[in-house]
């Protein structure tokens, strides 16, 4: 079975397990893990920010900055694709009494500095008051769009102008850095937080990074323990992560196997693929008059895995656990799928 649903499909490798059994722990609840607090100082440094939290999921770490960036009843803005909004089951809703405000960001997912302006609200008697914006680089929905630094520097911008602080899901941040080849650090310069994860493209098998100044940093640690985030001896988890960060260069391998399977379907009669910035491949599938949920039951009989992504939309995503050879087999299974 070839598995591209996602890149949170990868297994540890014996290195990371090895870290995993060898780390030093403590309860991290207390502080007193060494493993977390490293990685926690690596995470800030990766990011250029004062201080770094380590969460279980990235859904946890959005909903986490969410609640400490806001005031219950406030309004958040949002793009319409964004996994915050879309596939965070409500969280901002459930978790922080908030409501949401959608903007859609076109073709690459973010909101322009007019748009922002324009979906801003002051707090009055009657209105609630927007309390935070938030923005996704790598943007997933759109097809692992790399946004470049200005754009989130214009858009962070904006949301300032306003008093309105920025929250990053940088879930994949680091294939936006390798893309654009820009540190990460400069990629978040402007906002106010940022999450990424180490279970993604960088390989670990648990966790999530929370960066921010260190008084967010120090109230986030409180809403990680009020979500139920507050782990013991983590660093068994924890040491893995460390490894993943740093692997963050062979992130390019996985754009490179993108790059190739997105050419090779395009190729394919009745499928039309976007070359992708990153590891995300965004296949359309109504050339072939083929709904996605069909597309990818077809691929599945030939042990292709890919997700649904829209109606006609099936989404492909490379990893650190399928190679060149994989994306030339996947090129040939999907061809026989259609056929
Ligand atoms: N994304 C998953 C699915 O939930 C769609 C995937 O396979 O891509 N932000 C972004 C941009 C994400 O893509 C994801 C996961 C998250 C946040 C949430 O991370 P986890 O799964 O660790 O809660």
């Amino acid at each position: 079975m070839i598995d591209l649903r996602s890149d949170t499909v990868t297994k540890p490798g014996e290195s990371m397990r090895e870290a995993a059994a060898n780390a030093a722990v403590g309860d991290d609840v207390y502080g007193e893990d060494p493993t977390v607090n490293e990685l926690e100082r690596r995470a800030a440094e990766a990011t250029g920010m004062a201080d770094a939290l380590y969460v279980p999921t990235g859904t946890m770490g959005n909903q986490i900055a969410a609640r400490t960036h806001t005031d219950r009843g406030e309004e958040v803005l949002v793009e319409r694709e964004s996994h915050v909004y879309k596939w965070e089951v409500g969280g901002l809703a459930q978790l922080s009494s908030l409501q949401v405000r959608t903007i859609d960001g076109g073709d690459r997912g973010v909101p322009t500095p007019e748009q922002i302006r324009d979906g801003f609200v002051e707090e009055d008697l009657h209105r609630p008051g927007t309390g935070l914006l938030t923005l996704e680089n790598t943007h997933n929905s759109k097809g692992g769009i790399a946004i470049d630094p200005e754009t989130i520097d214009a858009a962070a911008e904006a949301a300032h102008g306003l008093d309105v602080p920025v929250h990053l899901d940088g879930a994949r941040l680091f294939n936006a850095a390798v893309a654009l080849d820009v540190p990460a650090s400069r990629i978040v310069e402007s906002v106010d937080s940022v999450m990424f994860c180490l279970s993604k493209g960088l390989g670990a098998p648990v966790g999530s990074m929370l960066a921010g100044s260190e008084e967010f940093i120090e109230r986030a640690r409180r809403n990680r323990k009020l979500f139920g985030g507050g782990m013991r001896q983590a660093g068994i988890v924890a040491a893995p992560g460390i490894e993943a960060l740093e692997s963050v260069d062979r992130l390019a391998d996985d754009h490179e196997n993108a790059r190739r399977l997105a050419e090779g379907l395009d190729a394919l009669d009745g499928l039309s693929v976007q070359p992708p910035e990153t590891n995300i491949v965004l296949v359309e599938t109504s050339d072939a008059e083929m709904t996605a949920e069909e597309f990818c039951g077809a691929c599945e009989t030939e042990d292709v895995l890919g997700s649904e992504f829209g109606e006609t939309v099936a989404r492909f995503c490379t990893h650190r656990n399928v190679d060149g050879e994989d994306i030339e087999e996947t090129i040939a299974r999907v061809e026989a799928a259609l056929a």
